[in-house]
């Protein structure tokens, strides 16, 4: 068989001292690091797309990427592209990946085509999947790209839109459940608008939750046993998204009664366009008990747009991890690279490299969390900023043992308020010692 990446050979762990670019630093997938290996942890998958459908466009500039496969097209284009898919996922050790229908066979001529084109290529991705032991960690449909989806896909004013999507989400749950996937991702691509002069938000909502009320019943008639995951997302490309965000999300699920059915897929770079951090929108997930997975990637501070760099930031990652352990793990979900090389990054080997830093920095995220999780440093501070809380008048609040009139009582005899400070920096000279120090 054809091999894509001469010239890398499988990626070894050398530590935090090689300067080799092929290397992991951190990412040593059996180290266990509080009670499991760290891949258990982690969980990488990559992303089908931007890795091997992305070609480097943007709205100025044609494709930049150079492929082995460019010269092929249709279904010899689909065929080498999974080849090229297992050998890069072999030799990165990584063990998940995640797709669009559309990322992996052409659309035809015809939705019968597009439907027989993708049960070719499952069958050979079924079969590559035997070979390597790679898994699917999550299935999707792309329903935004193609003119017709220009209104929306289930909040579209058409409904033959609405069936077609339907049409499409049925299929690509059939495949995802073929292929085991853990998980199925909903991204609302064009579920938004862009002006209110025509739109009627209401029907569209309702639709929405229509939609994803039969897709989840299919589902589940089927066999799908996978967690559904909403991705939320504030733009882009719609100027208003419906799953703005995390609450937002979780505002609906529970006006629609689908709260039970659906957690969250968080994305970094959709944290920070919606003007939040990545910790932010995981910490909400969490503490409603709908962090389902996690799109691990990074924009750009200086850009409003979703840029879907690798991730690099120790920071961000290490706060991330933090609340993955805070969350008990993240399985059935893992940590999917919904990140692409720069278009000046054309070359083959700045997939790897790329790749490599993202794992690097995720893993050294995880002993850092694991560090300040298991010191208790800033739990402990937390836990005794809000110790008025379980005595006295506090407990009385919190268990729901008291009323107005008793508390204006006591703030009469208590109106001489003592508060202590909030140490913000000295917490994070404490964040910054266990990223200097986490081996
Ligand atoms: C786009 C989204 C998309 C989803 C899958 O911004 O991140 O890539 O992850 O449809
Ligand atoms: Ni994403
Ligand atoms: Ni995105």
């Amino acid at each position: 068989m054809k091999e894509y990446f001469e010239g890398v050979d499988k990626i070894q762990f050398e530590g935090p001292k090689s300067t080799n670019p092929l290397a992991f630093k951190y990412y040593d997938p059996e180290r266990v690091v509080a009670g499991k290996p760290m891949k258990e942890h982690l969980r990488f998958a990559m992303s089908y797309w931007h890795t091997m459908t992305g070609a480097g466009t943007d709205p100025f500039g044609n494709a930049t990427m150079e492929r082995d496969y460019n010269e092929l097209d249709g279904m010899d284009l689909a065929e080498a592209r999974v080849n090229a898919a297992f050998e890069l996922m072999e030799k990165l050790g990584m063990e998940y990946f995640c797709f669009h229908d559309l990322d992996i066979a052409p659309e035809g001529n015809s939705l019968q085509e597009k439907l027989d084109n993708l049960d070719k290529v499952v069958e050979l991705i079924e079969a590559k999947m035997k070979e390597t032991g790679i898994k699917c960690l999550w299935g999707t449909t792309n329903a935004f790209s193609h003119p017709r989806f220009m209104h929306g896909a289930s909040t579209s004013p058409n409904a033959d839109v609405f069936a077609f999507a339907a049409a499409q989400v049925k299929k690509a749950l059939e495949i995802t459940n073929r292929l085991n996937g853990e998980n199925y991702v909903f991204w609302g691509g064009r579920e938004g608008y862009e002006t209110l002069l025509n739109t009627d938000v209401a029907l569209e909502n309702d639709n929405l939750a229509r939609f994803l009320k039969m897709a989840k019943d299919y589902a589940r008639k089927i066999g799908f046993e996978g967690q559904f995951l909403i991705e939320p997302k504030p733009k882009e490309p719609t100027k208003h998204q419906y799953d703005f965000d995390a609450m937002t999300v979780l505002g609906f699920l529970r006006k629609y009664d689908l709260i039970d059915d659906f957690k969250l897929n968080i994305e970094a770079n959709h944290a920070t366009l919606a003007g939040h951090t990545f910790q932010h929108e995981l910490l909400i997930s969490r503490i409603n008990g709908a962090l389902g997975s996690i799109d691990a990637n990074q924009g750009d501070m200086l850009l409003g747009w979703d840029t879907d760099q690798f991730p690099t930031n120790i920071y961000d990652a290490t706060m991330c991890m933090y609340e993955v352990i805070k969350n008990g793990g993240i399985a059935p979900g893992g940590l999917n690279f919904d990140a692409k090389v720069r278009r000046g990054s054309f070359q083959y080997d700045d997939l790897f490299i790329s790749y490599i830093v993202g794992m690097d920095t995720f893993a050294k995220g995880l002993l850092v969390a694991d560090k300040l999780h298991s010191d208790g440093v800033l739990e402990d501070f937390v836990a005794k900023r809000y110790s008025s809380y379980t005595e006295g008048i506090g407990k009385k609040i919190v268990d729901g043992a008291t009323d107005f009139e008793e508390l204006a009582s006591y703030a009469v005899d208590h109106d001489k308020i003592q508060n202590t400070s909030g140490r913000q920096e000295m917490l994070e000279d404490i964040v910054n010692r266990y990223i200097y120090s986490a081996e």
